[in-house]
């Protein structure tokens, strides 16, 4: 696509999309300059579909004239380009494992019963709640200290660094928590600690932009459910 030939670092991505923070973060991280094109996943555009023809979702990094998707894979790609400090994965090969295994765990177990929770009434949200708290309890397992990574930001913080936020919106939503301190003592501290990391509150949307934006996906998967 024209002008996406050159070595300039492009991500299509969103501000409502958690997936492309995780991009974000890890640009931000490594201190690469990056041009961010917003793309509208309800009103998908030819550059998109163009860069993302399999999958079709934000988000993308295009460097070097070449497309990338899925949040995961990219910022693996971004921390093997740019191989200096910090590294986003740990240089041992039983941690570096580790680290994708819990990042992997976020993506299908956590985030799953968060939606389960969130797209669900009565009784079928009390089980979903269940099981959603009892897999963020078994995410506390991997915390490393002050963060995943241990003390500064790693592979798991990036893939789990958006919950804190969604989390606590969704629990004003619904009336009801899915992490608290009684339950989940150090991820609490962690949820704390991750959003007053400056690159992760800088991509953060407003408290009330995510507010309407949940909410009326609330509406919609709710209403597709019934
Ligand atoms: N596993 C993907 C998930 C990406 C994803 O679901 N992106 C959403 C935006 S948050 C999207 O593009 N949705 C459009 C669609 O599903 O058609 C990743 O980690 O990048």
């Amino acid at each position: 696509m024209a002008g996406d030939d050159d070595q300039a670092v492009k991500l299509l991505g969103n501000k409502l999309s958690p997936y492309s923070y995780r991009v974000e973060w890890s640009l931000k991280l490594k201190g690469v300059d990056y041009e961010f094109i917003k793309e509208d996943v309800f009103n998908k555009s030819e550059r998109l579909l163009h860069h993302n023809p399999v999958l079709k979702k934000l988000p993308v990094l295009i460097h070097n004239g070449k497309s990338l998707p899925e949040s995961m894979i990219i910022v693996e790609y971004i921390d093997e380009t740019w191989k200096h400090q910090p590294r986003l994965l740990p240089q041992d090969p039983y941690e570096r494992a580790m680290a994708r295994f819990w990042a992997k765990f976020v993506d299908e177990k956590c985030v799953p019963s968060i939606i389960s929770v969130f797209s669900s009434v009565g009784e079928d949200q009390e089980e979903a709640l269940k099981d959603a708290k009892e897999n963020l309890k078994t995410l506390e397992k991997a915390l490393k200290g002050k963060f995943f990574g241990g003390e500064a930001m790693g592979f798991v913080d990036i893939a789990a660094g958006w919950l804190p936020y969604w989390i606590g919106v969704t629990e004003e939503i619904l009336n009801l928590k899915l992490v608290d301190q009684e339950s989940q003592p150090l991820l609490s501290v962690w949820f704390e600690e991750i959003v007053q990391v400056q690159i992760v509150k800088d991509c953060l949307p407003s408290r009330d932009e995510l507010l309407a934006h949940l909410k009326s996906f609330r509406e919609r998967t709710v209403a597709a459910k019934n």
